[in-house]
């Protein structure tokens, strides 16, 4: 087999590295001081890119647009590692015959886990409780009395794989669960609701699940947190876009809303002074799928559906806007 040029744009595991290292050329394009000169040398050569989110450090060629595609045209397939892939452009790809793959269902449940893990600190408040017995304060008297899970309902804002994950948990907790979801789900029995804001106003959990991207920007804003109430306990797992972040900075101060917890941000790492300064909410860094385990499983799926496709049978999984290869090859 003749040599195939790979692209990686941003840092990916090491055990990603290690395999494409083994069987393709990878041009590292992170660890170049000049990224303009390491594209205008090996740019003609390049037909996958493997990359991912979210970006670790300002100068790294990311997301992955059109004009950047435009620079490789042997370009065949981009791999994402994650499921949410708002960082690639996948309509033009598609649009150009590119595949582009991401790395669901092995994540589902280490993400739901997350998204539970957040539900229960943010209601609950332990880190500050565990805070508060570390600084030794429970030797002068006892902790706060917090709120409860008992009694509340879970609105999920897009029932997808991770969607559904999370409602299983939350049946299991005796949490009663609705949701609104592009689409009305027809494997499942809890109650649709026709829109955002008629979720928020329905629950007192509001659980964001919906991938980012320009559909799903700042669609949680003033007024569905307004909706959510001063009981309501906002759970970002998906992507900071998602949430209008001055918004909801606001209605934490004013306890519009009870409490947040956040795995994600709208300038991951860059997390808003204001949050941190709020002992209230509950912060991650964006550590959803972050076990060593899933990682790997993660970590594998991308090099699979690299050496699925250029061993010129179908990828495992590609994003719902990539179809397959027959049709990639009528584009
Ligand atoms: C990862 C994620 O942080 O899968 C996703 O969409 O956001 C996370 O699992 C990330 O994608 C790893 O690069």
């Amino acid at each position: 087999m003749s040599q195939i040029d790979i692209l990686m744009p941003v840092p990916l595991p090491q055990l990603v590295r290690d395999a494409l290292g083994s069987r393709y050329k990878v041009h590292q394009l992170w660890l170049d001081a000049d990224k303009e000169a390491t594209l205008a040398r090996v740019g003609g050569d390049i037909r996958a890119i493997a990359t991912g989110a979210p970006i670790l450090a300002e100068d790294m060629v990311y997301p992955i647009s059109p004009a950047l595609m435009q620079r490789l045209p042997k370009l065949e397939i981009v791999a994402n590692l994650g499921v949410g892939y708002d960082n690639v452009d996948a309509q033009w790809a598609a649009s150009q015959g590119i595949c582009v793959t991401n790395t669901p269902d092995v994540l589902t449940e280490e993400t739901a886990d997350t998204a539970f893990g957040l539900t229960l600190n943010a209601i609950r408040q332990f880190p500050r409780a565990e805070k508060y017995l570390r600084d030794g304060k429970w030797l002068t008297r006892p902790f706060e009395l917090t709120a409860s899970l008992r009694g509340r309902t879970m609105g999920i804002l897009g029932l997808g794989r991770i969607g559904k994950a999370i409602a299983q948990r939350a049946e299991a907790f005796g949490v009663k669960v609705i949701y609104h979801s592009r689409n009305r789900a027809s494997d499942v029995s809890y109650p649709y609701m026709d829109s955002l804001i008629a979720l928020a106003r329905a629950c007192d959990i509001l659980m964001i699940v919906v991938p980012g991207g320009p559909a799903t920007r700042n669609i949680v804003n003033k007024e569905v947190l307004e909706a959510l109430g001063p009981n309501g306990v906002l759970i970002n797992i998906a992507r900071g876009t998602i949430v209008d972040e001055p918004a909801l900075i606001e209605a934490l101060r004013n306890r519009t809303i009870l409490s947040a917890g956040l795995d994600v941000f709208a300038d991951e790492p860059r997390v808003p002074p204001e949050l941190i300064a709020m002992d209230h909410v509950v912060l991650l860094p964006h550590v959803g799928s972050a076990s060593q385990a899933t990682r790997d499983a993660m970590s594998q799926l991308q090099v699979d559906n690299l050496d699925a496709w250029f061993a010129g049978t179908d990828v495992l999984t590609p994003v719902a806007e990539t179809a397959d290869r027959n049709a990639l090859a009528a584009a």
